[in-house]
């Protein structure tokens, strides 16, 4: 196979060019050969999520097409705007961090999208170890359809490579915290939104055919949960301790760095500190301290450093 170009549609029905892999008998599959690390994305064809769970059922091959230019369903299972994604997750990563993929070493960065769940739709996204798994339906288009998503998703795997951040309680917050904040920065440098507008925070807000961004929106980084008072504790037996209701007091105080700093040396001193200074049962208190050392080895001034030290006391004060 060689790399081609192809054309299809997006979800919302916009032109898109994207890459993808020629093969010998001339026909096309979703396969991004022209990155450090390979793309391919997979059409699960509203097959159940647990028949891909740490697992590729036999027989299925990146989406293929006859010709280059994919046919509407193409864009409107998720699979188009899937590809287009991970590739730009994938340059946000390198060009910015210096990491290649994932595992940091080319792995391969595989997708999964159109799976429904127990007969009915799936309107989630998540990573399973291995790869992303994207749903879609009622109010949603497919999970893939938001960068901040699709990010968020692939940082989970990042986060698994590096710290290693348990998935429950307090670890289990940190780890949502940093992969929503690395969302919504590729979203927010993409779109070129500045820090300042409301929107800017918000994870997920382009996914709603109707609604405004705000009703859609799955988290708001800005949503003023500013202190441990508000920590939703250990009595939280469902969503893993509550990793996706306490991860915006930690995600809080990330977002104010990045307002507050240089926006790309907050995104550089977030990564030093995940993959450096995070061990896998950090709690909120080891999280701020490994930022602090992060921004301190980064030799980041004095009054940088204090804004670091002022986000954290702004969200993880008790009234
Ligand atoms: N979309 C969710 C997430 O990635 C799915 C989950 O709960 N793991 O956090
Ligand atoms: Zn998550």
């Amino acid at each position: 196979e060689t790399p081609a170009k192809a054309t299809g549609t997006d979800v919302r029905g916009a032109k898109v060019t994207f890459d993808a892999a020629k093969q010998d008998d001339g026909t096309y599959r979703m396969s991004d050969l022209t990155r450090g690390a390979r793309v391919d994305t997979y059409d699960a064809g509203g097959r159940d999520y647990g028949e891909f769970l740490g697992q590729m059922p036999d027989g299925m091959i990146p989406v293929p097409n006859k010709t280059a230019e994919y046919p509407a369903s193409a864009g409107e299972s998720g699979a188009v705007n899937a590809h287009v994604n991970s590739a730009r997750v994938y340059d946000f990563y390198k060009s910015r961090l210096g990491r290649d993929g994932i595992d940091g070493k080319g792995g391969t960065l595989t997708s999964v999208v159109n799976v429904t769940a127990n007969g009915r739709p799936f309107a989630n996204a998540f990573w399973d170890g291995e790869k992303m798994v994207y749903g879609g339906g009622g109010d949603y288009y497919s999970f893939a359809a938001a960068l901040d998503v699709t990010g968020h998703e692939m940082t989970h795997g990042v986060i698994e490579r590096s710290a290693n951040l348990i998935y429950m309680n307090q670890s289990g917050a940190i780890n949502e915290a940093i992969a929503d904040y690395f969302g919504n920065a590729m979203d927010v440098e993409a779109k070129g939104t500045p820090m300042s507008d409301p929107e800017a925070g918000l994870l997920a807000e382009d996914l709603c055919r109707t609604g405004t961004p705000k009703e859609c929106a799955l988290r708001d980084l800005n949503d003023g949960r500013n202190a441990m008072d508000d920590y939703i504790g250990a009595t939280v037996g469902q969503d893993s301790g509550g990793v996706h209701l306490n991860s915006t007091i930690y995600s809080g105080a990330l977002w104010d760095i990045r307002e507050q700093l240089d926006p790309a040396t907050a995104d550089k001193l977030v990564y030093k500190a995940l993959t450096e200074y995070m061990t896998p049962l950090d709690r909120f208190m080891d999280g701020r301290n490994a930022m602090v050392a992060a921004a301190d080895a980064m030799g980041l001034p004095l009054e940088d450093i204090q804004k670091v030290t002022a986000a954290f006391d702004g969200h993880m004060i008790h009234r």
